[in-house]
């Protein structure tokens, strides 16, 4: 995975379609980064062949770093008090997929956008059925989104979207989608609504390896470049769509070189280092905004739950393991799992930041501990809460024969 090689700038040359021209310069920071063990590797070649200096996640100011951290550690204690809760609360009433594993795309991709400002200033998010880490990291308040998941009256969207419809306008998270595949063609529409309106914003999609084999995918990547919206395409690649590799769907082992056919960037990304993914997405979000048009990004990535909630949890502890007979737990080896947790986001970023000088570990375990007392108080807040009412369900949906032939204006 860390060979560079293999990443989509490497395919970019030899389809060549894209000028490749000086190699990326390296700053003396990741090579320090490196020597502390912290991955470095994968960078965003191909749109840096491009003529771009790209933008180095160490050139920002140190709160700006911390606050990365503090974004991936709030997800990950989101992320296990929910799989906790799931796992042993019987009046739990969420129904999750866990995002934990992956925070640092999140987490990176969100600090380069624009978060606030409703959906006429802020950059859009549209996201997946795994939507949890996104909204945290777009700025969704956790405790809302929190009694959302357990279709409480006071959730996020009065309880009647649970985890798979999450939204919040406000922060420009346009929300979660329980269908894979429609949801990009949508989020382009958006930015084609943004280019049109001439308005400076950027429409981020994320979307797992398993986008890659519906037509939506291609179809995205297709109108997207052809009219030069403003657009990422981030491609969580954590191997496995719910129960299957990604090879069995997907004959590219690098799912950025996918973008070539398109002429536009594929670049591939260390999915679990969150300053590369920031790199990454703050040159594509550069382009994005000049009108050079959209970037194909992929994460490399893992998650450490199950696809869905509960089965293989045990309270307490991190990820899910066990051998199961309806092989709901058995689909990934049990080795691969450990590997992967042995490259962690949260160290992986904790450490980057120590040798940085940025952090040191007392403040990151404090920053750690306010995180999980944070989600903790989310759940219990939650639970408290009013469900929401059945007469309201039908005033939030359309209907046949109900829906104006104009929406807006
Ligand atoms: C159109 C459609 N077909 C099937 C499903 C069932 N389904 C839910 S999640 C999933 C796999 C998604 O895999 P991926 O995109 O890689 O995301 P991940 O779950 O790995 O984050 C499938 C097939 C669905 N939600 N929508």
């Amino acid at each position: 995975m860390n060979d560079p090689s293999r990443n989509a700038g490497a395919a970019t040359r030899e389809a060549g379609r894209l000028e490749v021209g000086a190699p990326m310069r390296r700053r003396s920071f990741l090579q320090g980064a490196a020597a502390a063990g912290a991955a470095v590797s994968l960078a965003n070649q191909a749109a840096l062949a491009e003529g771009e200096s790209g933008f180095w996640a160490k050139d920002l100011p140190n709160e700006k770093l911390v606050d990365m951290y503090r974004t991936i550690v709030r997800i990950r204690w989101h992320e296990r008090t929910m799989a906790d809760k799931m796992a042993s609360d019987p009046n739990y009433r969420g129904y999750n997929h866990f995002y934990a594993g992956q925070e640092a795309v999140a987490a990176g991709v969100c600090a380069a956008l624009v978060n606030a400002g409703g959906v006429l200033k802020a950059d859009l998010v549209y996201s997946t059925h795994r939507p949890t880490g996104h909204a945290i990291a777009k700025g969704v308040d956790m405790k809302k989104m929190a009694a959302e998941n357990e279709f409480k009256a006071t959730g996020l969207n009065g309880g009647y979207a649970g985890e798979m419809h999450l939204s919040d306008p406000d922060v420009g998270f346009i929300g979660a989608d329980g269908m894979i595949g429609p949801g990009p063609v949508i989020a382009t529409g958006s930015a084609l609504a943004i280019k049109a309106r001439g308005s400076r914003q950027v429409v981020v999609n994320f979307g797992g390896d398993g986008t890659y084999a519906t037509p939506h995918f291609h179809a995205t990547l297709n109108n997207a470049a052809l009219l030069k919206l403003p657009f990422i395409y981030v491609l969580e690649n954590n191997l496995y769509h719910q129960y299957a590799h990604y090879s069995y769907s997907c004959p590219l082992k690098d799912i950025a070189d996918a973008a070539v056919p398109y002429g536009i960037p594929g670049v591939v990304v260390d999915g679990q280092d969150v300053f590369q993914v920031y790199n990454a997405a703050k040159i594509a979000v550069d382009r994005a905004r000049a009108g050079q048009g959209p970037t194909l990004i992929e994460a490399k990535t893992y998650r450490y739950y199950n696809h869905w909630g509960a089965p293989g949890v045990k309270p307490g502890q991190l990820g899910a393991f066990g051998y199961d007979p309806l092989a709901i737990t058995s689909f990934r080896p049990e080795r691969e799992v450990r590997a992967w947790m042995q490259r962690d986001p949260v160290n992986i970023a904790r450490d980057i930041l120590i040798t940085w000088g940025v952090l040191d570990r007392a403040r990151a375990d404090q920053i750690e501990a306010a995180a999980k007392q944070e989600a903790v108080e989310a759940f219990q807040w939650a639970a408290a809460q009013p469900n929401c009412r059945e007469d309201g369900a039908l005033k939030r949906v359309f209907t046949a024969g109900d829906v104006p032939p104009r929406q807006f204006g």
